[in-house]
């Protein structure tokens, strides 16, 4: 079947809550530390190479960057992925740091158009205190989360077996069945087509 997020077009980065599209379509937001892999995995789900910008360095991606995936036929009800700013970058100035926290916070709090959120995390270093806070965002407001165990080409098939099933139970004893989890790889594109399906399923399509 095709894929219909390979439709995605960039529309928009938002610096201010002011320039956020119309609050009316249907959306899924990545986040998930600096560095972690977030725009490395909406290029790889979105099968394209140059989507969100992917950078060696840190701290890249600092505004809510919206795509376009409404399929042409559908002029009624637009549909978006939302690449959010990484957080836990120490480097960031305090100020800057304190405004994305207002945006996001009033972002999550009020954004009726989200339907869930993919938090990326290196599958070597999953679950930290940032991505523990996202999640509990989420689920706190009633979303379903989808934890992608990024890098995994970085281990070996046992140790990526071993991660998960840590993540697993973790997630499950904290926040019960609202929260799933795979691994993945935007290198190898391990894992894309269990992603895509769950973010179809969560746009509608
Ligand atoms: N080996 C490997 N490297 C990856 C993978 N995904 C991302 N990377 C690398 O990790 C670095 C960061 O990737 P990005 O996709 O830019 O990460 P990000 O989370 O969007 O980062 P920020 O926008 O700065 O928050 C880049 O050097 C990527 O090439 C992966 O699945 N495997
Ligand atoms: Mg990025």
């Amino acid at each position: 079947m095709a894929n219909p997020l390979a439709q995605a077009r960039y529309l928009l980065a938002a610096h201010t809550p002011r320039q956020l599209p119309p609050d009316d379509g249907l959306e899924v937001a990545f986040a998930g530390r600096s560095n972690a892999g977030k725009s490395s995995a909406l290029n790889a789900i979105c099968q394209q190479n140059a989507l969100a910008r992917v950078s060696k360095t840190p701290g890249r991606t600092q505004q809510l960057v919206f795509f376009d995936v409404t399929p042409a036929k559908d002029t009624t009800t637009a549909r978006y992925l939302v690449d959010l700013p990484g957080y836990g970058y120490a480097k960031v100035p305090q100020d800057l740091q304190a405004h994305w926290q207002a945006f996001l916070d009033g972002y999550f709090g009020s954004r009726m158009a989200l339907r869930g959120l993919v938090v990326v995390m290196d599958i070597r270093h999953p679950l930290k205190e940032y991505d523990r806070q996202m999640l509990g965002y989420a689920v706190g407001r009633g979303l379903p989360a989808h934890a992608l165990l990024t890098k995994a080409d970085k281990l070996s098939r046992g140790a990526q077996g071993n991660a998960l099933l840590a993540v697993r139970k973790e997630l499950s004893s904290v926040f019960g069945d609202t929260v799933s989890v795979q691994t993945f790889s935007g290198e190898s594109k391990q894992g894309v087509d269990e992603a895509r399906e769950i973010i179809g399923r969560w746009l509608a399509f």
